[in-house]
């Protein structure tokens, strides 16, 4: 599906106003710090553009921002995402891979909105999402108890939340959307009570820890990509607290029992192997939580795994 799949756009999403702790925007600098960007052009051979910058989307972010049908730093996120749909989309439309490095997992409210975009326009298709996350991020605004974005960005993006004001998310067309059915989950393991009943009501494809350790993650992957169907762009959102703490501590709100490293990084794998691949996200790498230099440096080493598995990397 990609016009130039040796290029590759980069966004590089320095923003944590999704959620409440500060910190997850150092996550880019972080991680290009430790050389993600070099292997990706060095060892991976990759032509990359838009690499030049981490974007702190300061002039998007409005002075006064008080909270709307819940939604905390609604305007900020709203205004920010809108922008990142305008880069991934830039990226995108040229036929390139796009890879964002966050940042919260708000910011993916933009790159599925700019990837779903551009797939339309370029090939008339839907695209399919998989997300990997120990949390849903499903709340509507109503649903959600803590009232943070990162919380809520695939009811946007499925229009299970709506909202006319486009200073509130009413910039969201339906050319920016994915269908339900094209939407899949992968290592859930902390799912609120109404995330749990929109997941039911919409029939979504979700594959919970229960579901990997029962049919082993080999399995799963199989299915999830049969669920999606050959001959269907992918878009990868990857949460970096997928992953069990003991790979990725330093991140806003782990959840023990969850998958491997190597679990995560065959994910990735089987997702660059279909070859329908055109987006990736990288996100919630929080280094200044860590309790220790340790901690913050195994879960950027987690996430550089991650990204260059979902790009090829294990290629022999
Ligand atoms: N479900 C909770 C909420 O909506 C916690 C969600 C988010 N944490 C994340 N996202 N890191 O994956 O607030
Ligand atoms: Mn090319
Ligand atoms: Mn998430
Ligand atoms: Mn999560």
């Amino acid at each position: 599906f990609l016009s130039h799949p040796e290029d590759l756009g980069i966004v590089a999403v320095g923003f944590s106003g999704g959620q409440g702790k500060a910190g997850v925007d150092g996550g880019p600098a972080a991680l290009i710090e430790s050389g993600l960007l070099d292997q990706i052009r060095d060892e991976l051979g990759y032509n990359m553009y838009g690499h030049d910058a981490v974007h702190t989307y300061k002039d998007f972010v409005p002075a006064h921002d008080p909270p709307f049908r819940n939604m905390k730093n609604p305007r900020a996120v709203s205004a920010v995402t809108r922008r990142i749909a305008e880069q991934v989309h830039s990226h995108a439309k040229e036929g390139r891979l796009v890879l964002t490095l966050g940042g919260d997992h708000s910011i993916a409210i933009g790159t599925i909105a700019g990837t779903a975009k551009a797939v339309r326009e370029r090939l008339g298709r839907e695209m399919a999402v998989i997300w990997v996350d120990a949390h849903a991020d499903i709340n509507t605004p109503e649903t959600s108890g803590s009232g943070n974005i990162h919380g809520m960005p695939v009811s946007f993006l499925t229009g299970l939340a709506r909202e006319d004001n486009e200073d509130y998310f009413g910039w969201l067309e339906d050319e920016h959307r994915i269908s339900v059915r094209k939407l899949v989950y992968i290592g859930l393991r902390d799912v609120d009570a109404g995330e749990k009943r929109i997941l039911r009501e919409n029939g979504i494809k979700a594959f919970s820890m229960y579901d990997i350790d029962k049919h082993g993650i080999g399995r799963v992957m199989e299915m999830a990509l049969a669920h999606i169907g050959s001959d269907t762009p992918i878009h990868l959102s990857f949460d970096v607290d997928a992953l069990d703490p003991m790979w990725a501590p330093s991140t806003g709100t782990p959840v023990r029992g969850g998958l491997t490293l190597r679990e995560g990084d065959y994910i990735c794998e089987c997702v660059h192997e279909t070859g329908s691949l055109v987006a990736v996200d990288l996100v919630e790498v929080n280094p200044s939580l860590a309790t220790n230099e340790l901690q913050a440096q195994e879960t950027v080493r987690a996430g550089c795994s991650i990204v260059r598995c979902a790009l090829g990397e294990s290629l022999l």
